[in-house]
Parts: structure tokens; C-alpha cells; sequence
């Protein structure tokens, strides 16, 4: 176990020092943003040694490392994992304590690391916690955006974007590593494959600490931030703009010419750096430059990072003078590529001009790349429709997925049923040329920070029933199966459940304004909204529900209260999926207000859903919603946190719900709707009339015309009725009886106390599988092939 500080004297004393020393101020009289800065200033210097010691064991060993390049990290907050996996969250506590302090409220001073969307980013920080844990070296390699993915509010019921400059109220985790700085060229043109009068920016790394849990591993997450060049001769207003423009933000709006050269420029300079660096570091370690892939991994997490094929192929080349054949060779032994959807639009292409223009010499890569490939297929007499379909160049553009299955040894989904969509369908011309490339790596969790650290409650439950194991292997966890029909234990979860609903409730309370019963059933949907996830699903079913439990007493006797709550964000430009979220929040005022029903349902769109909030509102959850369309949600990640923290998924066959629904048995999880093979061949034989649907019935008909009540422009929300009734390209009003038989069911089952807390427990005990600890040592077995530090 690391133990940073040796007891809690020793901490206070170091901490009063650092207080001082940062501040001149004492613990009494600091403000808590000082106290908060002066905690993680300590903890982060004193990483340092467990940091330079694993580099240099890795150095010294000469082990191999990963890579994990990925245009997203969404860590959250650092400090509260950071004590905790050192092994130094109760000597801290405890002095907090004796200081009068609450800790909580120390930690409620970091604002949340937002470098990420969603699923995506939020998966690449569960693997960088968990690869530290296992003492796997893998590092991860990203961008310092100034501004993190935009804070939410709602104003008049609609989103509204505001800014995020997370680094203004500083961030102490980070350190800047100016020599390691490189100058990565854009723009100009090719003479001979030599690029000449490129405009230069440099690429500065700063450096934030992984901390492995109890292992004394400290790995990195490489961001990097760009300045002016040394190399650029000529420097005026316009190149000064562009240098701070591409490490400004997140994903800047892409619907402009603008902003698409922005974000290209982004991915290139993520990918030439990293690898880069990496060459560097192989190289300054004596090793030969053919070896590389033995030494390095590097795992491209979605297209984003696609560049790091033709880069590595032109370092090898035109620096290192390596033939085609042999640099081809290396750069598909070191280069693995993950996909994370099938939804078409965020298939990546990019307009072959615009490439050209800002990587010629990139682009030439791709042309030779391209040329090969079709030569190759060719001679396997591939049919040539397949053939125009699988090119690395189409008509106008590049094909990022294509570039990264034919660039890599290994295409991997991120749950069973999404690669075999990637292998029978989508990506089905290339898997019938590489089948061994294709294989699957289900999604996980880290279950440090999505259960041990925010669940206490279920942490002790678990240690008295089960021992401590499955805090270090999580597939421990189902010994907890023995005692499912235990009073004792029974009565223990619902314990635990009551006060995590009572303490989100109040977290509610204090955010929202909005008073939540925790004896009513907490209904969860919380992820970006997007119209395959179908937050408009279940918005209709619950004004279904508001219209019924008015005027059908029966029913109104036997419904146990539910309390529905939803956090999303929508794209800035996504004009149906902010209709939705107007919607949902007009619907929630118009119920919560409501004497006649508000005792029995309430509504509740929390704002700005992130991780921090989203680590009160895992635990909470007694129904989980993932009620994606069949076949669209790659996995889901946020399905793995509710599970394991004791909610029961009401959702379709979808992602790695139909793995949950395996593992736990669907008898204890609530199944309905289409599956993937009905939805894909609905969409093959294109017959589907969802306006016949709608009038035949009477339940659709009453919701929309309720909608129109809700604006005193009656068409106000006409653009989402129209969606559904000309296309419902998501089978909304197909799955929507099914839906709500589903809810019925769930709603009836609650009250069965004692039946529904033991598929709470399966559901528990069965969520071992999901640690993304389990997930890291099947890419490492399959793929990356790394030893772990001792
Ligand atoms: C693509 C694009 C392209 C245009 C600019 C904005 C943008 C933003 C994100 C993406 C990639 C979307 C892919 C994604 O986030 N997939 C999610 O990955 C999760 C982790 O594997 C998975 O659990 C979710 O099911 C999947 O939707």
C-alpha cells in the first residue's frame, strides 16, 4: 500500500506547512479554496516518487507499453480517487476531522476534468485506472483542451451551452514538460515526399498522474497544448489565432468549414505527437527504430486518432528510410484500432480537399496505402462494388474506419452483440478478407470509482457477507449469490438503497429545487441525448402515465409512486434532440405541479449531468433505463454502473444489456421491444408504417394531443410528431406498447418487496464481469501483450 503520509500527525504537520507555504494562511483562516489547493499540491508532490519510480522500472526492464490515444478523457474529479487508490483517504479524513472540517466539502472545490463527451471518454479514463491498478503500463495520450465539454442550464425549459474553462480555477495535477515539447508542421506542400514551407506549431505535453490502487504504480495521461513555434519564421494575428484554437476545445463546432479544419488539425496533432514521442523515447533508450512495435502498443480509440497510421508509416520512411513493405509491417503490429458505433453519421470521413490541403504529405501516405489495398484486393478477386466500398479514398472523401481495419492487426467492438454487427454487417466486406483481425472487448467500469468509492454503504455489506476479495477481483463479487433468499441480507440492501435514494434526493433538492419521495421507485435515464437512446420513449410513456393515473382510479390504487429522472446533454447543434429536452422539462413542470398526481409521479431533468453528479445518481437508481433501439448502443457503460450498484435494467436487447440480461438472467432484469435482427431487417425491407401505428392507437393519439397543450403555440413540438409519424427512423411508436407493458410489470414487481431486493442481489453479485479490470487484462491477453509492473 502506498502510504503517502505515514499517520495523521505527520500528514497535519505537512499540511499546515504547504498552507503556509502556498498561502501564508492558517487552517482556520484559509478559504476552502485554499485548502483544497493545498491538499492536492501535497498529495500531487507527493505522488512523485511512486511516478519516477515505475518510469524508471519500465526503463530499466525495458517493458513494454500502450498507448491508449483517444481524443476524450472524461475523468471527473481527481482528488477523491487520487486519495483513495493512494491509499490515504481516511488519514486525510480523519485529520479533516480533527481540523472541524468536513472533507466532502473540500473535495466539492474541484471542478470536474470534462475532457470528454460521454461513454467514449468516460470509458478511456475507467481503462487508465484500471491498467494503473493491474500495474499494466499503459499511458494514455490526449489533447489539453482549455475549454472542457460545455456546462449545461436551462433556461425557459431549453439547453443552453455555457463555456467551460476548467483550468481557470487551477488545476494542480498536471505538470508541464517543456522539453519534451514537438513541432508538428500543417499546411505546405510536397517536393520529392519532403514537405516544404509548412506553417509550424508546437506541441507541448503536460503530464497528469494515474494512481494505481494500492500498488505504488503512478502512470500518465499525457495531455497535449499548443504555442507558437520556434521554427515559424512568420508569425502574425491570424497564426497566433490558429495556434490557440487547436488545443481551445472539445470538439468545436464542426458544421463549418472552419471548424472542421480545427478539428482535423486536432486529430494530427494528438497522433503526430504522441508518436513522436514515442519514436523519441524508443530511440533515447538505444533501442533499433525496427523493434518499435515490440516496445510500444498503440490503441486507436475510434477513428479520431486515425493518423497515427500514416504518421508512423512517413516517420518510418521518410525519416527513418525504411522500405514500404517493412515500415507497413510495423505499423500494423503496433497499431490496434477499437470502434465504439455503427450509427452512420459518426463513421468519420473527411473531404478529400480540405485533407490535402492541410496534410499533403499525410495524404500522399494514404494515396500509396489506398493504391496497395486495392492491388490486394484485386488479386483475392474480391467483387469490385466491395471494392470501392472498402477504399481507404472514396469519391470525396477519406475513410477513417476503413484507413484504421486495413492499417491495424486488430478491430475490436465493445460488446458481443455490437461486434458481431460489425462483423456481419458493417464492416462485413473486410472481415470476410481479415476474420482473425475482428474480435470483441465488453465494455467495463472501474469498480473502484463506481461502487468502493462511492458506495460505503455497500462496500461494508459486502465485506461482512463476502470477505474483502472482490474489492482486488471483482468476479469474487458473486459469492454474495449464496445468501440471495437472506432476510438479513434483504433487509441490508434495501438499507443501503434507501439511503443512497435519501442522499441524491437531497443532492435534488439542493440543485433542482425538486422534492423527491425515496419510498417512491427511483426510474433513472442519464446519458447524451440522442434520439437512438430514446429519452422521447419514455417521456411518452410517462405522459401516458399522467393521463391515465388521472382519470383511472383503479389503476391509481395500484400504482406505487415513481419518481422518473433524466440527465443529458445534447449536441449544441442538434435541434431534435433539444426539442426533446424542452419537452421533457415543460412535461415535468406541468406534473410536478399537479396536486392530482404529484404524491404518485415527479419529473426531474437534473442540469448539467457529469461525472460528479453522476457518481450520486448511480447508486440511487432502483430501475435502470436503457431503452436504446436494438442494435444502436455499441454497449452503454451507465447500464454496468446501475447494475452493480443494485438497480434493475429495464431496457431492449442492446449492447451489453443483452450480456446483463445473460449473466443475471432476463427473469430479473425487465426485457421488451424489438431485437437487433428485427431492427435490421425492418430496415432492409424499409415497410415500416408507423403512422398506422399511431391511429390505431388511442394512447399516441392522447399524448400528442396533450403536447399540444403544453405551448400556447400549439405546434410548438409539432417537429418531433412529424419525425414519428413520417419516419420514427427508431421505432419509438413500435417498441412504445411494449414499453409500457415493461413499465407495468416493473412498477407491479416494486411492491414485492422481498422479490424484487432478490433480483437486486443477483443483479449484484452478478456484475463482477464488468469491471473494466476485466476488460483491460483481455486487451492486454489479446492485443497489447503487456507484463505487469511488479
Ligand atoms: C463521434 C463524433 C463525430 C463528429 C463530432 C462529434 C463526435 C463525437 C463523438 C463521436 C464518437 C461517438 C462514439 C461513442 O461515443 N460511442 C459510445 O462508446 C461507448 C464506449 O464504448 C459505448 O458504451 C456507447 O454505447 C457508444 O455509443
Amino acid at each position: 500500500m502506498i502510504i503517502v503520509f505515514k499517520d495523521k500527525e505527520h500528514f497535519k504537520k505537512e499540511y499546515i506547512n504547504a498552507l503556509d507555504k502556498n498561502f501564508r494562511t492558517t487552517v482556520e483562516n484559509a478559504t476552502t479554496a485554499q485548502l483544497y489547493a493545498s491538499l492536492a499540491m501535497l498529495l500531487n508532490k507527493n505522488l512523485d516518487e511512486d511516478y519516477n519510480n515505475t518510469n524508471l522500472l519500465i526503463k530499466e526492464k525495458g517493458l513494454k507499453k500502450a498507448i491508449y490515444f483517444s481524443m476524450e478523457f472524461l475523468m471527473g474529479r481527481l482528488i477523491t480517487n487520487n486519495l483513495q487508490n493512494s491509499g490515504n483517504y481516511q488519514i486525510v479524513k480523519e485529520a479533516f476531522k480533527d481540523f472541524n472540517i468536513d472533507i466532502n466539502k473540500i473535495e466539492d472545490v474541484e471542478e470536474d476534468t470534462g475532457l470528454g463527451n460521454g461513454g467514449l471518454g468516460r470509458l478511456a479514463a475507467c481503462f487508465l485506472d484500471s491498467a494503473a491498478s493491474l500495474g499494466l503500463p499503459l499511458y494514455g495520450n490526449s489533447i489539453r483542451y482549455t475549454k472542457g465539454f460545455f456546462i449545461q442550464e436551462f433556461v425557459n425549459n431549453q439547453q443552453i451551452e455555457k463555456p467551460d474553462p476548467w483550468l481557470d480555477k487551477g488545476f494542480y495535477w498536471e505538470e508541464k514538460i517543456e522539453d519534451e515539447a514537438i513541432d508538428i508542421p500543417f499546411f505546405g506542400y510536397v517536393e520529392d515526399t519532403v514537405l516544404k514551407e509548412p506553417i509550424w506549431i508546437k506541441a507541448v505535453p503536460y503530464d497528469v498522474k494515474i494512481v494505481g490502487n494500492e500498488n505504488n504504480v503512478v502512470t500518465t495521461l499525457r495531455l497535449w497544448s499548443t504555442e507558437a513555434s520556434e521554427l515559424q519564421e512568420f508569425k502574425d494575428e491570424k497564426y497566433y489565432q490558429m495556434v490557440n484554437k487547436i488545443s481551445d476545445s472539445l470538439y468545436p463546432d464542426d458544421s463549418t468549414y472552419e471548424g472542421k479544419k480545427i478539428r482535423l488539425q486536432q486529430q494530427y496533432l494528438l497522433s503526430a505527437s504522441g508518436i513522436q514521442a514515442a519514436i523519441k523515447e524508443h530511440l533515447s533508450l538505444g533501442r533499433d527504430i525496427r523493434e518499435l512495435h515490440k516496445y510500444y502498443a498503440f490503441q486507436i480509440n475510434d477513428t479520431h486518432p486515425t493518423l497515427i497510421i500514416p504518421e508512423l508509416m512517413r516517420g518510418l520512411m521518410d525519416v527513418f528510410k525504411l522500405g514500404y513493405d517493412e515500415a507497413w509491417e510495423i505499423t500494423k503490429n503496433a497499431c490496434s484500432f477499437t470502434n465504439h458505433t455503427i450509427m452512420q453519421e459518426a463513421l468519420e470521413k473527411w473531404d478529400i480537399k480540405l485533407f490535402r490541403e492541410l496534410l499533403p504529405r499525410i495524404y500522399e501516405i494514404i494515396k500509396e496505402m489506398d493504391r496497395r489495398f486495392v492491388l490486394e484486393l484485386e488479386k483475392l478477386n474480391v467483387h469490385e462494388t466491395d471494392i470501392y466500398n472498402m477504399k481507404l479514398i472514396g469519391t470525396n472523401s477519406l475513410r477513417m474506419a476503413n484507413i484504421c481495419i486495413y492499417g491495424t492487426h486488430s478491430t475490436n467492438g465493445v460488446a458481443a452483440l455490437h461486434t458481431e454487427i460489425l462483423k456481419n454487417t458493417t464492416f462485413n466486406n473486410f472481415y470476410k478478407i481479415y476474420p482473425e483481425r475482428f474480435n470483441n472487448k465488453t465494455n467495463g467500469i472501474t469498480h473502484r470509482r463506481w461502487m468502493m468509492h462511492i458506495n460505503t454503504e455497500l462496500v461494508a455489506i459486502l465485506d461482512k457477507w463476502i470477505g474483502k476479495d472482490w474489492r482486488y477481483d471483482l468476479s469474487k463479487i458473486e459469492e454474495l449469490l449464496k445468501f440471495k433468499e437472506d432476510k438479513k441480507l434483504k433487509k441490508e440492501i434495501i438499507d443501503m438503497k434507501m439511503a443512497k435514494k435519501i442522499q441524491l434526493a437531497k443532492r435534488i433538492k439542493e440543485l433542482e429545487g425538486i422534492e423527491l419521495d425515496p419510498n417512491s421507485i427511483f426510474d433513472i435515464q442519464v446519458k447524451r441525448l440522442h434520439e437512438y437512446k430514446r429519452q422521447l420513449l419514455n417521456i411518452m410513456h410517462i405522459i401516458y402515465l399522467y393521463l391515465r393515473l388521472k382519470k383511472d382510479q383503479e389503476f391509481r390504487a395500484n400504482f406505487h409512486p415513481q419518481s422518473f429522472i433524466f440527465g443529458a446533454k445534447a449536441a449544441p447543434s442538434y435541434h431534435m434532440a433539444k426539442s426533446i429536452i424542452e419537452l421533457i422539462n415543460t412535461v415535468s413542470k406541468v406534473i410536478n405541479s399537479d396536486f392530482e398526481v404529484n404524491d404518485l409521479i415527479k419529473v426531474v431533468f437534473v442540469e448539467n449531468y457529469n461525472v460528479t453528479y453522476a457518481e450520486y445518481i448511480m447508486t440511487a437508481a432502483d430501475l435502470s433505463e436503457q431503452i436504446s433501439t436494438a442494435s444502436k448502443e455499441a454497449s452503454g457503460t451507465g447500464n454496468m454502473k446501475f447494475m452493480l450498484n443494485g438497480a434493475l435494467t429495464i431496457g431492449t436487447l442492446d449492447g451489453a444489456n443483452v450480456e446483463i440480461a445473460e449473466l443475471a438472467g432476463s427473469e430479473n432484469e425487465f426485457i421488451f421491444g424489438m431485437t437487433a435482427k428485427e431492427v435490421l431487417d425492418m430496415y432492409e425491407k424499409n415497410n415500416y408504417k408507423p403512422r398506422e401505428i399511431y391511429d390505431n392507437d388511442q394512447r399516441l393519439i392522447d399524448i400528442f394531443e396533450f403536447i399540444q397543450t403544453l405551448n400556447k403555440n400549439p405546434h410548438h413540438f409539432d417537429n418531433i410528431k412529424h419525425s414519428l409519424l413520417n419516419s420514427d427512423y427508431f421505432f419509438v411508436l413500435k417498441d412504445f406498447d411494449a414499453y409500457v407493458k415493461a413499465q407495468e410489470i416493473a412498477n407491479n414487481n416494486y411492491k414485492d418487496k422481498d422479490n424484487w431486493f432478490e433480483k437486486v442481489i443477483v443483479n449484484i453479485a452478478k456484475a463482477g464481469f464488468f469491471t473494466s479490470d476485466r476488460t483491460i487484462e483481455q486487451y492486454n491477453n489479446d492485443i497489447w501483450h503487456l507484463t505487469k509492473i511488479k
